[in-house]
């Protein structure tokens, strides 16, 4: 190779930005396009935005720890989840984009109505998930997808956005680790952007990325172990007498993912006795999830179904997620419902 290709080659992989790479994958210049690839240029922001903040919180006073407050699912509310959830919305206000955000952090959608005549989309999203791992510097991430707004949402329910996951338009995670990545789907592969910091934008670094059909890995909360229920007890105790098997929990999903949908396995948030929804929400965390490890020749499932299949009956729903490799989810199913085929397998 000539030095002059090796040059020519590293400035093609500069230039392929999240927002050329966008329309590359529409094929196209149409004005829905353009929309999409500016859309996906305002997550980037809000998720350079997220980074920048979270790179100097240990020196920021006002930055780390709990605002007093709690959220609509119950949850203590850090300041880091405030913040990121503005983030967002700044993002978008006057982008002509979306209409709606929707989002963990508040109870009904958010309301542009500067941008309704014209914005089409929704935003759905989990401004900063994993939060309990912000204080302590350690990985965290956010979670989008953009769906269609259908209707005019004249009674501002959202009635619209209660729908199964195949109607997301696109999905993806930003993870916040030692350097930040945008991981994005729009239904044709999953494809991997790393932020380079000289330039402040996200360049690709995998495009069409493959999960293997089975890994060693698997990744869930074992301290929930007793409140469980029995097939998920039962598959975790198969697992531990497998060898070859490593357990790998950060606690926060975006992390967990990113390492199964780079390295195979499972990673599980099953239903409790007590909670058989489990605790991940469907809209705005498992669902796009789903949607990103499926288009990476994954699988996603409740354990009695597809996850992308099931349709919410609030904005806020509750999910048990089992998701990974194909082969690795399939024996999760294969514990939670038995069948003469594979009976022996379950046997623990
Ligand atoms: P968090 O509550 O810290 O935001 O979505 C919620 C979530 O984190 C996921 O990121 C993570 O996988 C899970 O909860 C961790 O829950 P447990 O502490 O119950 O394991």
């Amino acid at each position: 190779m000539t030095d002059y290709t090796a040059h020519e080659q590293a400035l093609d992989r500069d230039c392929l930005t999240l927002s050329r790479h966008v329309l590359q994958q529409l094929q196209s210049f149409d004005a829905d396009a353009q929309d999409l690839s500016a859309l996906m240029n305002r997550i980037a922001l809000a998720g350079k935005l997220i980074a920048r903040r979270l790179s100097r919180a240990g020196l920021m006073e006002g930055v780390l720890g709990f605002t007093g407050g709690v959220n609509i699912q119950g949850e203590d509310v850090k300041k880091m989840d405030v913040y990121a959830n503005e983030v967002f919305i700044a993002a978008f206000k006057q982008s002509g984009l979306v209409c709606r955000l929707a989002s963990e952090e508040m109870e009904k959608p958010y309301y542009i109505p500067e941008n309704c005549p014209i914005g089409r989309y929704t935003l759905l999203y989990d401004p900063l998930d994993g939060s309990s791992n912000v204080d302590i510097n350690l990985n965290v991430g956010s979670i989008f997808a953009i769906r269609r707004q259908e209707g005019t949402d004249l009674d501002g329910t959202a009635a619209d956005l209660l729908q199964n996951g195949h109607r997301q338009i696109a999905a993806g995670y930003i993870l916040y680790g030692p350097s930040t990545m945008l991981v994005y789907s729009m239904g044709k592969g999953t494809h991997v952007f790393v932020l380079d910091p000289s330039l402040g934008e996200f360049i690709l670094a995998i495009e069409n990325l493959q999960i293997p059909a089975s890994g060693s890995i698997y990744s869930v909360n074992e301290g929930n172990f007793w409140a469980w229920e029995e097939p998920i007890r039962n598959y975790v105790r198969h697992v531990h007498r497998q060898p070859g098997y490593s357990a790998r929990y950060s606690g926060a999903l975006v992390g967990d993912i990113h390492r199964i949908l780079m390295q195979g396995g499972v990673f599980l948030y099953p239903g409790t006795q007590k909670n058989p929804a489990g605790k991940l929400r469907l809209l705005y965390e498992a669902a796009p999830i789903a949607f990103l490890v499926e288009q990476a020749g994954g699988k996603a499932s409740t354990g009695t179904q597809p996850l992308l299949d099931v349709v919410p009956d609030h904005l806020h729903m509750r999910t048990p997620l089992i998701i990974g490799s194909p082969e690795n989810v399939a024996l999760v199913e294969s514990f939670i419902q038995p069948t003469p085929a594979n009976a022996t397998v379950t046997q623990v």
